[in-house]
């Protein structure tokens, strides 16, 4: 089966964007005057344990009295608003290698899309701070936020952006971070690399196509973790024998 599509996940894949969710998150706690605050270590243990921001207040609003006491929606609404023009400003790189790759899919008639829990908005303002360009000029396809009932670990949005490209699943391959975005691109029966990211440790076991450091860029060694063989860094010949593979590694 040929390879016709990469499917990108976002934060934790595309950027180590959850550095700068989390100070909106916190700048937005302050402007709505709640003294709720989000330390690292407790943001990467237990709030991103949920996926998708407004969820991620809703679950912390049950042990939090302050949060139970104001509108999420317009919360969220506000943390959002504050990423954006964080990211906007050029504080958010895309991690090592995505460039590359995503150029590499394009010169070889590959599909690039995105399967994310984050919204468009912030997706697009992304892709536009970091390659000068409108969002369907870089990828082809976005399934982000609320289009599907059940975000990630539902499989249901790597299912939405496959038919929306027109493919089969047998056709794509998921990049993910975190084990919510295994789970969900797994559960869709999607041959997976997994790229680390300092905020989702990897707890869960699952069976993927590869796990790697990251993707690399120029003349970068070891970086894999599990997976087939790999000499140099993640290149479309390496997705390719990865996507043949399919799942069989533990990670
Ligand atoms: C990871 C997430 C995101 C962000 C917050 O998404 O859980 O929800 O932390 O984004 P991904 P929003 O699927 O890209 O790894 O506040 O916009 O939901
Ligand atoms: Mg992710």
């Amino acid at each position: 089966m040929t390879l016709k599509a990469l499917i990108f996940d976002v934060d934790g894949t595309l950027a180590e964007s959850e550095a700068i969710h989390r100070t909106a998150f916190n700048l937005a706690f302050s402007e709505f005057g709640l003294t709720t605050d989000w330390d690292e270590a407790t943001y990467i243990n237990t709030h991103l344990k949920t996926a998708g921001g407004f969820e991620r207040l809703i679950v912390a609003a049950k042990s939090d009295p302050q949060l139970a006491g104001v509108d999420l929606m317009a919360l969220h609404w506000r943390k959002n608003e504050l990423y954006i023009e964080m990211v906007k400003s050029g504080q958010l790189a895309m991690k090592r290698g995505v460039k590359r790759l995503i150029e590499a899919a394009k010169a070889e008639q590959i599909k690039v899309a995105v399967a994310t829990t984050t919204s468009i908005e912030n997706v697009a303002t992304l892709i536009n701070s970091n390659f000068s360009k409108d969002l369907y000029e870089v990828v082809d396809f976005v399934g982000a936020g609320d289009v599907v009932e059940t975000k990630k670990p539902s499989p249901l949005i790597y299912n939405y952006v496959l038919d929306g490209l027109g493919l089969k699943l047998s056709e794509g391959l998921a990049i993910e971070d975190s084990d919510n975005g295994i789970l969900a691109s797994t559960g869709a029966s999607l041959a997976t690399l997994v790229v680390q990211s300092r905020f989702s440790p990897i707890e869960k076991p699952h069976v993927v196509g590869a796990y790697v450091k990251d993707l690399g860029d120029d003349q970068d060694r070891d970086l894999l973790i599990s997976g087939p063989p790999l000499d140099g860094v993640v290149d479309l010949d390496y997705l390719r024998q990865v996507h043949l593979n399919g799942n069989r590694f533990s990670i």
